[in-house]
């Protein structure tokens, strides 16, 4: 791992860097002080940021990592999550602010103050609770991105209930196992979600799942888009069950570590992992890094991230770290391109949003549309743009800066995970001076090593294994239901440091500036020279032709692995043909030399992703390495594989 292949030396060629502006400096959320303070006394800081919240009992100590991996944050403290998030709120004399702005598919909206929001939060805790969930209960939940989402999820942090979000996009199979693993006793579901200007059914897909599902008691429907469904004898509708209830619930304070939800994400084997957080020291870590990772200001800002909420991002960065910091934020239910390309850019303008935090992929999408669609409205609201969810490329970096950012706006590229809870790793806009592609630092209070095979932490320049070698408040406590799952996947690699692995590769560059290479299963070995499938893409993307890459390492006899790219080509472009393939060969060569060289590069109409926007490398492996296509039930469109396959069969 010590040993630097081709691919760094053209990562490390990257200098462009954007300083602050004074002016944005001067009025920074976050010090450049803090990195020092922390590492000089870090419980003292962390115990100084959960002073954001409200504390109905004091902690009496900061951490214990006695019983690591197992760590306890803020130990003998008790507060209320959802308290926390809106009542304070309103108590403050905040209850006229808007907390959120809702915008629809179909383009109806709703704004909802802090004060209607307590309401709704108090009449959804008083239903569950006439239903018998109290604290440390499971509820499902399964809504597209409508306000109820967030109501129903803080209603059961409110109890001391759990939630488990599961994604609106999911297959009822997925929805079963994970009602099942958590013994779910509600599901709080929807009639359809609107998707692409359409309607599309979702209740009749919960009724497939839970067919037998034995630990559910009820199912609670919120009414969205009209649709006729079936109710059966334990479905109630939110509308009749809930908005009846009483405004009146007074929230409970429960410990510090009281468990707040539960969260699957796919892991290497095929059982999703149900990935557990608790209460003081996520709510802690989540609220300190929207305050100084967004530079949010209260009452001033209007944030916005595009995350769904059956992701982490939308956990912590729409519901917990935001209304903890009392945001204004806008929250939009559908797709990027309905009823057309502009759609961000028309809300962003019309809500005058000044913090916007989105995914590479998407970039990468509103790349392939043209810069021409957000230059037609106006983005001079914006002032800090955040990115999340994979590497993103110095090339789509340098536009959402450019014509996102009028080329002023910092740019955060924020690591973490699930498992985190938080941001872990990110420039802090008004200190960092940022760099095109690089995550860069971990945050003050955050300790992050880039380590080699052995645990020796590699020099600058050096690439390796990502470990956090110090204990987080907001990190995962657990897989649910499974300790030994939860040791080895993160603690087992290097278990004699103690160290947690995030199964992400990375590199320092020259500056110590900390790069991600994508998962270490996404990293190939050609002839020995590791290369990262990101570094490829990036290359491949960097050519005018390319709107979007993929690539895999697949088997090849002679060098170990062999790079097989996927692209998309771009307008005029997008017939490929031998000659412009052949020039993407060259192109990668001549970018990151000549071992980089794809093997094969086959231009494809679309790209297999999740619906957190992740492309499968795994299935594009199989189409690479000739075998049959596997489980494709997780991708966001499932006819996407059929497409890749005929199109290259008919020989396109
Ligand atoms: C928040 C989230 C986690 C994995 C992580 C890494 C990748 C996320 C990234 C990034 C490079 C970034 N990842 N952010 N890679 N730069 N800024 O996405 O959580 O869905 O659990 O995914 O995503 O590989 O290990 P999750």
């Amino acid at each position: 791992m010590t040993e630097q292949s081709p691919a760094l030396d053209n990562l490390l060629t990257e200098n462009r860097t954007f300083p602050p502006t004074d002016e944005f400096a001067a009025q920074a959320n976050a010090k450049a002080d803090w990195y020092d303070k922390a590492d000089a006394d870090r419980e003292a800081f962390w115990a100084e940021q959960a002073e954001r919240l409200h504390w109905d009992t004091k902690w009496s100590q900061v951490l214990d990592w006695s019983g690591a991996p197992f760590a306890k944050w803020f130990v003998g403290g008790k507060l209320n999550v959802a308290y926390n998030c809106v009542d304070r709120h309103v108590e403050s004399g905040h209850g006229e602010q808007v907390a959120i702005h809702w915008v629809g598919e179909p383009g109806d909206t709703r704004d909802i103050t802090y004060a209607q929001l307590k309401d709704e939060v108090s009449k959804a805790a008083n239903a569950l609770a006439s239903l018998g969930v109290t604290s440390g209960d499971r509820v499902a939940i399964q809504l597209p991105m409508i306000p109820e989402a967030i109501v129903a999820m803080l209603a059961c942090a409110r109890l001391g209930a759990m939630h488990s979000v599961v994604f609106g996009g999911f297959s009822p199979a997925a929805l079963r196992s994970r009602v099942d693993d958590a013994e779910a006793k509600v599901v709080i579901t929807s009639d359809g979600q609107y998707r692409r200007g359409k309607a599309a059914p979702m209740k009749t897909n919960v009724d497939e799942a839970l067919d037998g599902a034995a630990s559910v008691e009820k199912v609670i429907v919120v009414r969205r888009t009209g649709e006729e469904v079936p109710m059966g004898e334990r479905d109630v509708w939110w509308h009749e069950f809930v908005d009846g209830q009483s405004t009146e619930h007074t929230p409970e304070a429960f410990d510090s570590e009281h468990p707040l939800f539960i969260l699957y994400t796919s892991g290497t084997t095929g059982k999703p992992k149900g990935i557990l957080h608790t209460s003081g020291g996520y709510l802690t870590q989540v609220a300190y890094t929207h305050h100084v990772v967004f530079d949010h200001k209260p009452g001033e800002d209007v944030y916005w991230c595009t995350a769904d909420i059956g992701w982490v991002t939308g956990h912590s960065y729409i519901v917990y770290g935001p209304l903890a910091n009392r945001a204004t934020q806008v929250v939009y239910e559908g797709t990027p391109n309905t009823p057309h390309e502009g759609r961000h850019w028309e809300i962003i303008q019309n809500h005058k949003v000044s913090i916007y935090y989105t995914a590479p992929t998407l970039i990468r999408t509103f790349m392939k549309w043209g810069e021409d669609i957000p230059a037609k409205y106006d983005l001079s609201s914006l002032r800090v743009l955040g990115s999340v969810g994979e590497p993103i490329n110095p090339e789509a970096w340098m536009w959402y800066r450019e014509h996102i950012g009028a080329g002023k706006a910092p740019v955060v590229d924020t690591w973490w995970q699930t498992e985190t809870g938080s941001i872990m790793i990110s420039p802090l806009p008004g200190v960092t001076s940022t760099k095109p592609g690089s995550a860069q630092r971990p945050l003050p209070g955050i300790s992050a090593k880039v380590v080699d095979d052995t645990a020796t932490e590699v020099g600058k320049g050096g690439g390796g294994y990502l470990v956090l070698d110090k204990p987080w408040p907001s990190m995962l406590r657990g897989i649910w239901g499974d300790d030994e799952r939860f040791r080895e996947t993160y603690w087992s690699r290097f278990a004699d440091q103690g160290f947690y692995f995030a199964g992400d590769g990375a590199k320092y560059d020259n500056d110590g500036d900390i790069w991600l290479l994508g998962r270490v299963d996404d990293v190939m070995n050609v002839s020995g020279h590791r290369i990262s499938t990101t570094e490829v893409e990036s290359a491949l993307v960097s050519h005018p032709t390319v709107a979007e890459a993929a690539v895999v390492g697949a088997s090849d006899p002679t060098t170990g692995q062999g790079i097989v790219a996927f692209v998309i080509l771009r307008g005029a472009a997008a017939e490929g043909g031998d000659e412009a393939v052949q020039e993407l060969r060259n192109h990668v060569a001549k970018e990151i030399g000549p071992i980089a060289k794809p093997r094969q590069i086959m231009v494809v109409p679309e790209l297999p992703k999740t619906r957190s926007g992740k492309i499968m490398r795994r299935l594009l492996r199989d189409v690479a390495e000739n075998r049959q296509i596997g489980d494709v039930t997780t991708l966001a469109d499932s006819s996407v594989m059929e497409l890749i396959s005929s199109g290259l069969k008919s020989g396109k």
